[in-house]
C-alpha cells in the first residue's frame, strides 16, 4: 500500500462565469468563486473544488467561511501526515463540526493524488465499475414559459437522460404542464430548494398528475420531520438533497419516511468517504440514490462522475457536460454527452483527464500557499 506524505496545499481562488444566468428559488446566479485545492504528496499532485457559492443560501457555508475553516482549523490537520487510505482523513478531523464543503475540498484532492500514487483512476479507487453514467440536467427559472421550452428543446436534443426542473411559488404547476405537454413522457423532476412549506401540501398534489421521478427537498433545508408529514401527501416521491448531510440523516429520514431517494453531493456530506457510506447504506436499504451537482467546474465535475461509477447510484446525476456550463472548461478534454444520455468514466489515473493550466491562468485571481511547518 502506497504511503504519501501530504507536503503542501494550495489554494488557487478562480472567477468563472457560467454561460447563462442560473435562477433557483434562492435567486440568480451567474458569476462563481471556486476555490480549487491542488494537494501535494510524495512528490505527485491531486486535485479537489470547493463548492461552497459566494451566499450562504444553499447551505451555510461561504466561500469566505469555507476558506477560513481551512486555513484556521483544517489545513493544519493534513500538512505533514502521512496516509496510507484516504478514509483516514475524515478521522483527522472527526472533532471538527460541519463545514463538510471545506473538508471535502481537501479530502477528495487527496483520494486523487491517492489514486494517482496507485496508477488506478478514481472511480476505481472508489470501487465503481460503471463504464459510463446516465446524466440529466438541471434547468433554471426563466423568464418565461416559452424560454424554458426553449431550454429543455436543446437539452433533449442533446440526448440528456433526464431533465429537472427548478420550480418555486408562481413557477411550478404550470412549467411543469407546459414541458409535460410539448415533451411526452420523458424523464422529468423538478428541484424546489426549500421553497414551500407544509400550507402548500395540496398546491404540490397538483403535480402528482405529471407523473414525475421525483420532487427535491419542497420543505426546509434542515427538515426531516414535516417532509415525513408531506409525503403521504404526494404521489409523487420526495427526494432530500440539502436535509442530507451524514448518512445518520439518510438512516433517520428513511426511518420517518421523510424520503424514498436522495441526492448525494459529496462536498455536502463531507467527502468521497461520507459519500460511500452513504452509498453503502442506500444499497443495503434499497433506497435509490444518485449524484447531484453544485455548479462545478471540471475538477468536481469529474469527482462526481467518478462518484457517479458506483453501481448504487441507480438514477441519473446533474453530471452534465462541460458545455452546460462553461464557454470554456478548466480540463482537457472537457466533459462530453453521448448521444445515449451518458458520460464516460475516465479510466485514466487520478481523475483521469488533464488540468488546462492555461485556462486556470485566464480566470485565476489569485494563489494561497501551505505546507508543513
Ligand atoms: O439544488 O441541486 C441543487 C446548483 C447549485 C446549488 C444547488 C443545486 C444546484 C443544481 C445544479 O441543481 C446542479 C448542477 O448541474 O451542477
Ligand atoms: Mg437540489
Amino acid at each position: 500500500m502506497t504511503a504519501l506524505t501530504i507536503e503542501r496545499v494550495d489554494l488557487l481562488h478562480l472567477s468563472m462565469q457560467l454561460r447563462e444566468r442560473f435562477v433557483t428559488s434562492f435567486g440568480p446566479q451567474q458569476q462563481r468563486d471556486i476555490v480549487l485545492v491542488r494537494l501535494y504528496a510524495g512528490g505527485i499532485e491531486g486535485w479537489g473544488e470547493l463548492v461552497a457559492g459566494r451566499e450562504p443560501v444553499y447551505s451555510e457555508e461561504t466561500v469566505v467561511t469555507a476558506t477560513a475553516m481551512l486555513r484556521h482549523h483544517l489545513l493544519g490537520l493534513v500538512l505533514g501526515r502521512t496516509v496510507e487510505d484516504p478514509r483516514q482523513v475524515d478521522r483527522w478531523w472527526r472533532h471538527v463540526r460541519g463545514n463538510h464543503m471545506a473538508k471535502a475540498a481537501v479530502e477528495m484532492a487527496v483520494w486523487d493524488v491517492w489514486a494517482r500514487a496507485a496508477g488506478q483512476s478514481l472511480a476505481h479507487a472508489l470501487g465503481g465499475s460503471k463504464t459510463s453514467v446516465a446524466s440529466g440536467v438541471s434547468v433554471g427559472i426563466q423568464d418565461d414559459t416559452a424560454a424554458l421550452l426553449d431550454r429543455v428543446a436543446g437539452y433533449v436534443a442533446q440526448g440528456y437522460a433526464r431533465i429537472k426542473l427548478k420550480i418555486a411559488p408562481g413557477n411550478d404547476v404550470g412549467l411543469v404542464a407546459a414541458v409535460r405537454e410539448r415533451f411526452g413522457d420523458i424523464e422529468l423532476m423538478v428541484d424546489a430548494n426549500s421553497a414551500y412549506t407544509l400550507d402548500d401540501a395540496q398546491h404540490l398534489a397538483a403535480l402528482d398528475e405529471f407523473d414525475l421521478m421525483m420532487i427535491e427537498q419542497p420543505l426546509e433545508h434542515d427538515d426531516i420531520i414535516d417532509h415525513a408529514t408531506l409525503a403521504p401527501e404526494l404521489r409523487t416521491p420526495i427526494c432530500l438533497d440539502e436535509s442530507i448531510r451524514t448518512p445518520g440523516d439518510a438512516r433517520r429520514a428513511h426511518q420517518l419516511g421523510a424520503c424514498r431517494i436522495i441526492n448525494c453531493k459529496p462536498g455536502r456530506m463531507g467527502g468521497h468517504t461520507a459519500s460511500l457510506a452513504l452509498h453503502d447504506w442506500c444499497t443495503a436499504a434499497g433506497m435509490p440514490l444518485w449524484v447531484g451537482g453544485m455548479l462545478e467546474s471540471g475538477v468536481g465535475r469529474l469527482h462526481n462522475i467518478a462518484l457517479a461509477s458506483l453501481d448504487g447510484f441507480t438514477l441519473p446525476g446533474d453530471t452534465s457536460a462541460s458545455d452546460r456550463y462553461w464557454t470554456a472548461d478548466i480540463i482537457a478534454p472537457e466533459v462530453r454527452l453521448s448521444p445515449d444520455g451518458t458520460v464516460p468514466v475516465p479510466t485514466g489515473p487520478g481523475l483521469g483527464h488533464a488540468i488546462d493550466h492555461d485556462r486556470i491562468q485566464s480566470v485565476l485571481e489569485h494563489t494561497e500557499t501551505f505546507t508543513a511547518a
